[in-house]
């Protein structure tokens, strides 16, 4: 994994148990001690808390909780997702930016992530609320080798993911409603949005944008969010340490990634059923051609809903929003 200075110092200062001199440090990192002593000013500035003792040197006692690479890349257990990184502090949408980098070749696994979005994108042209700080703003690149009519399934993967990722660092249990959110308590914490870079029978790079709330207060929300969304932070009572989240995430996907390219769908859709808040369940489904109400009954091994109508025909929706009415 290519590492900058800046990531190796926040690194090697992260060792709680040990102190590094400043001499050490100039020698591991291949740089003069004036400039160690630059890069610890400007973690400074960044929030991190560098304790500096005489005669023993510098470490770490407090982290910033921030998403540049160096934190997100601290620890990061995988072997291509996460390995590149372009963070930004805010952009329009780090969907339009990933779009950009995957056409101009950016390796599979590369991510984008923003503190902030100003036009956040959800489905069909809707807007993604993503204050500043408080959520998780990602969109990574997969370019795997599959017809463009099964990226919907890599919808599914990235849900099952994020499910497991919440749970490792909250330990709190979220539910995927089809196709694309995840809910605590009936309320969306995260959406995702999987877009592709495709010809008529191949894919060249799927961009899938995850947005989690994570330590958002509810009067963050705009009014009418407030009803429908929680956060990470609403539902665990804690404050989430973003960058653990986002590692938490990349590492269950790869994971599952390499599943999927092994073993297909099948695994994956297992795990899915298992996380999956609207089957069995009756349902409303409102797509661009008309809305219908019925019994959601499982997805099928391309990933594509069937819901049961009260006359009994079976109707396979590609793409829908699904209501999961509070009597049911
Ligand atoms: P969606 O179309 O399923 O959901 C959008 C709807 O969700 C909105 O119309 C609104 O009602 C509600 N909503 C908007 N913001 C929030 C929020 N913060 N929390 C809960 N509900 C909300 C979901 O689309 C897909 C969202 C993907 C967002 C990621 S963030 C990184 C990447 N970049 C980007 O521009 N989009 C993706």
């Amino acid at each position: 994994m290519a590492t900058t200075t800046r990531e190796r110092l926040i690194s090697l200062l992260s060792d709680t148990n040990e102190y590094k001199s400043g001499q050490k440090l100039s020698e591991v990192l291949g740089c003069s001690r004036t400039a160690v002593w630059k890069h610890i000013e400007e973690l400074r500035k960044e929030g991190y808390i560098v304790e500096a003792v005489q005669k023993k040197g510098y470490r770490i006692t407090t982290r910033p909780n921030n998403l540049i690479p160096g934190e997100i890349k601290h620890q990061l257990d995988t072997k291509k997702l996460g390995h590149e990184i372009h963070y930004e502090e805010s952009v329009a949408s780090t969907q339009e930016i990933a779009h950009q980098h995957a056409l101009k070749g950016a390796p599979e696994g590369s991510i984008v992530i923003a503190d902030e979005q100003t036009s956040g994108r959800g489905r069909l042209g809707r807007a993604w609320h993503s204050p500043k700080r408080s959520g998780v703003w990602m969109s990574v690149i997969l370019r795997p080798n599959i017809p463009p009519q099964k990226a919907p399934q890599l919808t599914l993967l990235a849900a099952v993911s994020v499910v497991q990722g919440i749970e490792e660092v909250t330990g709190v249990d979220a539910q995927i409603k089809w196709p694309n959110d995840i809910l605590i308590d009936g309320k969306k914490v995260v959406g995702i949005l999987t877009e592709l870079q495709a010809e008529a029978d191949r894919v060249n790079s799927v961009i899938i944008g995850i947005g989690i709330n994570v330590n958002t207060p509810i009067e963050a929300f705009p009014d009418d969010i407030a009803t429908i969304a929680t956060s990470l932070k609403i539902a665990s009572g804690k404050e989430v340490e973003r960058a653990y989240l986002v590692r938490a995430i990349l590492e269950k996907m790869e994971k599952l990634y390499h599943l999927y390219l092994d073993h297909g769908f099948a695994p994956i859709k297992l795990l899915w059923e298992g996380s999956a808040a609207s089957l069995g369940k009756r349902v409303r489904v409102r797509t661009i051609t008309g809305e219908l109400y019925g019994n959601a009954q499982g997805i099928t091994e391309e990933g594509v809903l069937l819901v049961e109508d009260d006359e009994g025909t079976i109707h396979r929706v590609y793409s829908a929003d699904i209501d999961i009415p509070r009597e049911s």
